[in-house]
């Protein structure tokens, strides 16, 4: 207990603390006047590699595998720690000012498209990949895909910011959010029992969308609470995070926009194929 007794109206006269508090704030648009660059291929990724942006750069390359040229893309850093998610071209694409956001200039007029889900539904949807057509399995593939876009909040916004970034370490939101974590693990895990992949036998961009969140989680070091989540019990999440991280669309994806880590696996920019040979 902490004994704080919220004021009537909130008013935003004290930084919070924690990893993020110089970003955050209770406003939306624009802070600057800032052009973004725009580069020589049909689809131009805004973003940076964190597990939201991966999701398009591992779609992008998985498509480039199917031999959908036209999905070449030129993939631009976006540094959201120092604020670039608030300049005035990024945010004519995206007014959530947040990573991935993606344009489309083989379209006229261009298309934007925010929000990681409403991007890859759009890429499979314009090259009709890794997107079931018949329409129960693709009401499966949806309700997974959206299953993530409401569930990864709980994770990285909940159990991470309070387990990670926040400036202590506090009992209730931890308690709160892990139970939730472990909880989606579990019906992950369930699902993943009697299926290869989200939806059955075929990957599709439901895996792609829940595999850069709890891929991280359960078979690398996304917030370090691999032991505390008891991340190995969740045997058939661990067996398939393990598959979809082989292939080599995932491998590839993985690099783009990443600016931590190991060396050889950065790939701030990509804007040809060559800079991920
Ligand atoms: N629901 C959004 C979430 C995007 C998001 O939270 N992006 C983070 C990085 S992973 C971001 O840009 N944060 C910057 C900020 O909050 O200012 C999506 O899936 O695209």
């Amino acid at each position: 207990m902490t004994g704080f007794v919220p004021p009537k109206v909130w008013k935003w006269d004290a930084q919070s603390g924690g990893r993020f508090e110089k970003i955050n704030r209770p406003t939306a648009g624009a802070q600057e006047e800032k052009e973004l660059p725009i580069g020589k291929h049909p689809l131009q990724l805004y973003s940076l590699g964190t597990p939201n942006g991966v999701k398009v750069t591992v779609m992008l390359e998985e498509l480039l595998a199917f031999g959908h040229g036209g999905a070449e893309y030129d993939a631009w850093l976006i540094k959201i720690n120092e604020g670039e998610q608030f300049g005035s071209g990024f945010v004519s694409i995206n007014p959530n000012s947040k990573i991935p956001a993606l344009l489309d200039v083989s379209t006229d007029p261009h298309t934007r498209v925010f929000e990681s889900g409403a991007i890859l539904v759009y890429l499979a949807e314009k090259f009709n990949e890794l997107i079931p057509t018949d329409p129960c399995a693709r009401a499966e593939c949806f309700s997974w895909l959206m299953w993530q876009m409401g569930a990864a909040p709980f994770l990285g916004g909940g159990f991470g910011h309070f387990y990670v970034y926040a400036p202590e370490r506090y009992e209730y939101p931890i308690n709160r959010y892990t139970m939730e974590v472990k909880r989606q693990l579990d019906v992950l895990d369930q699902n993943l029992a009697n299926r290869r992949f989200m939806c059955g036998d075929e990957y599709n961009i439901s895996d792609i969308s829940i595999y850069s969140w709890y891929g991280p989680l359960v078979i690398r070091t996304l917030y370090k609470a691999q032991e505390f989540l008891d991340v190995e019990s969740y045997r058939n999440v661990v067996r398939w995070a393990r598959e979809v991280e082989e292939r080599p669309a995932v491998i590839r994806g993985r690099r783009v926009n990443r600016t931590w880590g190991p060396e050889e696996l950065q790939v701030p920019e990509r804007h040809d194929t060559s800079d991920l040979d």
